[in-house]
């Protein structure tokens, strides 16, 4: 049994008895009301489900394991030369709550490294798709077709034990997650370089591989990898993404079914493909006021102009984040940094400082302050990257990260079927009808 396999596994056996514990003592208290607007508004803020590898405070944003950015950007280990952490690092960290050693990622980055090799179908189901086929329609598409190796789904058919299903998706996690770099970086030289492919280095981390496959060496790039995988992988149970991932999870779908769920969930405009939309927005809008240099004024006009055609502010609005994301926050940092003269980053810069007061103005938003997508883009440009529908793709690749570390947590707990009650508008009716009488 691998290092990282061995200790995921003495920390469930703990958890696993802790939780029969409370659950047996305290099981019958009551954790949540809901009130009839949740029921119909999004079930926003309703407790109802268990994520362990990381928790959304609506101020402070993300911490996982009890880590902000900030703390992983000072404490998950960086390789010799890097300003930024190893995502490596924060997988091991949601996998078993510890901050892994120097050692600890270097064996990991050559664990993914060596599971790494996609099987030829795969990029062949990619070569028959057409290029108008959306990037994250494609990265689905291929998450799937990774799925003829799974080994939970061949695992199953053979007939197991429900106490083994903890260690094949173990199994898959860590094949999946090892395989994403190389299936998105095709599908982006696919659709942008005319195939021309560039092997993988397997002696890089993760990131930088990534980056290599993307055909930018630049080593700042490399760092922002670093540091984009890491800040995206993770924001607790509740988003679309995450959420669905572990929905379809439970009805023991392995590993690259849930994961291709929650990226359809991902796909979507009000979740990861905010990114590509802020990007859009901005071309359009410099396009609108004829310049790269807007002042302040001109974008306060263009995005009342957004707001009147009834067309939200892409970046902006969070469904529990009440404060600028700190993962906007820590984008900002690396902009300050390596390119604070870029045109593109100013407007973000400038964007920053127009819109929540106007947000803020309407009335209705409850988080006029920028999410993690409102950054992303204009830095991804600066280093060359500037297919903007490929961006929710690098998204996707570090949200498996978080996703899969907790599905190996709901299998270890044996977490059931997931299965909320519904009702209908005239069961609402009547309820409201006989409470009040
Ligand atoms: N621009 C204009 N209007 C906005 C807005 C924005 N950025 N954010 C919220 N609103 C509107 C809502 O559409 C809603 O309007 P109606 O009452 O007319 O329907 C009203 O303000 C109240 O919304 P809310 O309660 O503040 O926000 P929600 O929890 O319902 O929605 C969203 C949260 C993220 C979906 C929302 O803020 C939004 O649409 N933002 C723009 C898209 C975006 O950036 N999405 C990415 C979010 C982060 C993420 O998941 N990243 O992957």
């Amino acid at each position: 049994m691998d290092r990282l396999k061995q200790l995921f596994k003495s920390k469930y056996s703990v958890s696993v008895d802790e939780i029969k514990a409370l659950v047996k003592e305290s099981g019958s208290m009551v954790i949540d009301q809901v009130q009839i607007d949740q029921v119909y508004g999004g079930m926003r803020g309703i407790q109802s489900m268990i994520w362990e590898t990381s928790s959304l405070d609506a101020k402070e944003g993300i911490r996982f394991r009890g880590y902000s950015i900030a703390e992983l950007r000072e404490k998950l280990p960086q390789i010799h030369g890097a300003t930024e952490p190893l995502p490596e690092g924060l997988f091991w960290l949601m996998m078993t709550g510890e901050i892994p050693t120097d050692d600890d990622v270097a064996w990991l980055s050559q664990e993914w490294a060596r599971r790494a090799e996609v099987p030829a179908s795969v990029f062949t189901v990619l070569d028959s798709l057409s290029p108008s086929i959306h990037p994250m329609t494609q990265f689905t598409i291929a998450i799937l077709a990774l799925q003829t190796d799974s080994v939970f789904a061949r695992r199953y058919e053979q007939g197991m034990s429900k106490s083994d299903y903890w260690e094949v998706m173990y199994e898959d996690a860590m094949n999946c997650i090892a395989r994403l770099p190389r299936v998105s970086s095709y599908i982006y030289r696919k659709n942008f370089y005319n195939s021309d492919h560039i092997a993988p280095d397997p002696s890089l981390d993760w990131s930088a591989n990534f980056a290599h496959m993307l055909g930018k060496d630049d080593p700042a790039f490399r760092d922002l990898m670093r540091l984009y995988m890491t800040i995206h992988a993770d924001h607790e149970g509740g988003n679309a993404s995450a959420h669905t991932v572990h929905l379809v999870g439970s009805t023991l779908s392995d590993a690259y079914l849930s994961l291709a769920g929650g990226m359809t969930a991902l796909a979507g405009p009000l979740h990861g493909l905010a990114n590509q939309e802020v990007m859009d927005w901005i071309y359009d809008m410099v396009e609108d006021l004829g310049t790269r240099r807007p002042s302040k004024e001109q974008i306060a006009e263009y995005v009342k102009k957004t707001l009147s055609q009834g067309i939200v502010v892409p970046g902006y609005g969070h469904a529990v984040l009440r404060s600028p994301d700190p993962r906007f926050l820590a984008q900002k940092d690396f902009a300050e940094k390596h390119c604070k003269e870029d045109d593109l980053v100013n407007i973000v810069w400038n964007v920053f400082e127009t819109v929540p007061e106007i947000l803020g103005s309407m009335g209705k938003i409850k988080n006029p302050w920028p999410n993690v997508d409102a950054h992303s883009g204009a830095i991804l440009e600066y280093y060359g990257v500037k297919e903007h529908n490929f961006y929710t793709v690098m998204f996707g690749v570090s949200r498996a990260m978080g996703v899969l570390a907790q599905l190996c947590w709901d299998r270890a707990y044996g977490m059931p079927l997931e299965r909320p009650k519904s009702l209908t508008t005239e069961e609402i009716k009547l309820f409201i009808k006989n409470s009040t009488n």
